[in-house]
């Protein structure tokens, strides 16, 4: 759904990026690279520049060669640009709800195309100057999509389908999708059903800004996710999350405590106290896909909270699972030695100390 005119008692209406440029050309600022490359409209890598964000814009207006791989995504506002942080963002229609994550900004260059994934929230993309043209697919045919695989890195679930050059069996497949076209414009805002596919292109050099959402309530937004046909998209997304976390050294303590560990997830990702029954559910669906019958028992002297279950890969995706789990592996061992490092000197101490002694 595009909402037009929601925009105008807004603060950041007013963004554009020369307003940009001037307000917070100097912040340093990290963009996605290799954005032009087939493997990036499959969802499936991006590597980190540094620059800042003058440099960038600059680059987008000169018309400069790195600008045409580049995309400057979704910026944490308040994070990185203080400066501006407190302006206005959250249009009325959703001021009254719940607010997930964001407000972020997007500067996207003519041409970018952003793959399709899914959010795990309400999403509300605000443009402010240039314009976009989006595809929303409801996630009915979830497989159509065919969504990258289980332990995929980042917040979304990407579709390994490039919408604009689908293979022969791809197109036929996505016959019975029903997409929904439309194109935005300054001052429009469009609404992104939870959990629905979207794909967003730039048409040309411009400014955005997004915001993640959900219903008020202690446990409404979860209900309505955890019915079909969101369930089945919910399902792969937080199994994806699961894969994520399974080979780091905290995954046996998250599932002997997985009741307190969801509760606490859900608290973080979308504010709300998910129900008894509504935890149960997803405990059980977790437990089916990695085909165990019970949860390990909680060690002994648990520390009071729980291990958390993280988002992983939110800022880099550059690297495959493998080799962030042989990275992680390889700062284990350091720590462990560290760790014998000081029994052996322990030990030492105790025998000069036996020898003086003596
Ligand atoms: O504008 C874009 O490039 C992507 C925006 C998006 O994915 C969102 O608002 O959820």
């Amino acid at each position: 759904m595009i909402i037009e005119g929601s925009l105008e008692e807004l603060d950041c209406r007013k963004w554009s990026l020369n307003f940009l440029k001037d307000k917070i050309g100097a912040c340093p600022v990290q963009c996605r690279g290799k954005t032009d490359l087939e493997s990036y409209r499959k969802g499936i890598k991006y590597c980190i520049h540094e620059t800042t964000v003058g440099e960038y814009i600059a680059d987008l207006q000169n018309g400069h060669k790195r600008s045409t791989s580049r995309y400057l995504a979704a910026q944490n506002i308040k994070r990185a640009f203080p400066q501006i942080g407190d302006a206005s963002f959250v249009p009325k229609f959703i001021s009254e709800n719940k607010i997930h994550a964001g407000p972020f900004l997007w500067i996207a260059r003519n041409g970018h195309y952003e793959y399709t994934h899914v959010d795990p929230d309400e999403g509300c993309l605000m443009i402010l100057e240039g314009e976009k043209s989006v595809r929303l697919i409801s996630n009915v045919h979830w497989d159509v999509l065919e969504p990258n695989a289980l332990g995929s890195l980042g917040r979304t679930v990407q579709s390994s389908v490039d919408l604009e050059n689908p293979t022969p069996s791809q197109k036929e497949a996505l016959k019975m999708v029903n997409c929904h076209f439309g194109k935005i414009r300054p001052g429009d805002v469009l609404y992104i059903p939870a959990l629905w596919w979207h794909q967003v292109s730039a048409l040309s050099n411009g400014v955005s800004i997004n915001i993640f959402w959900g219903e008020v309530g202690e446990s409404k937004f979860m209900k309505k996710i955890l019915e079909e046909p969101t369930l089945t998209a919910f399902k792969y997304w937080m199994l994806n999350v699961v894969e994520q976390n399974k080979a780091h050294v905290s995954w046996p303590r998250i599932l002997s405590r997985l009741e307190e560990v969801l509760k606490n997830f859900f608290l973080k990702q979308w504010h709300e106290t998910a129900s008894t029954e509504q935890i149960e559910l997803i405990k059980k669906f977790i437990m089916t896909h990695l085909n165990i019958s019970e949860l390990p028992p909680i060690e002994n002297n648990p520390p009071k909270h729980p291990p958390t279950m993280k988002i992983r890969g939110l800022l880099h995706r550059d690297r495959g699972q493998d080799e962030q789990n042989k990275k992680k592996e390889g700062k284990q061992k350091l720590k462990r030695s560290k760790e014998e490092n000081l029994a052996i000197l322990a030990k030492k101490q105790k025998l000069i100390k036996a020898e003086k002694a003596s």
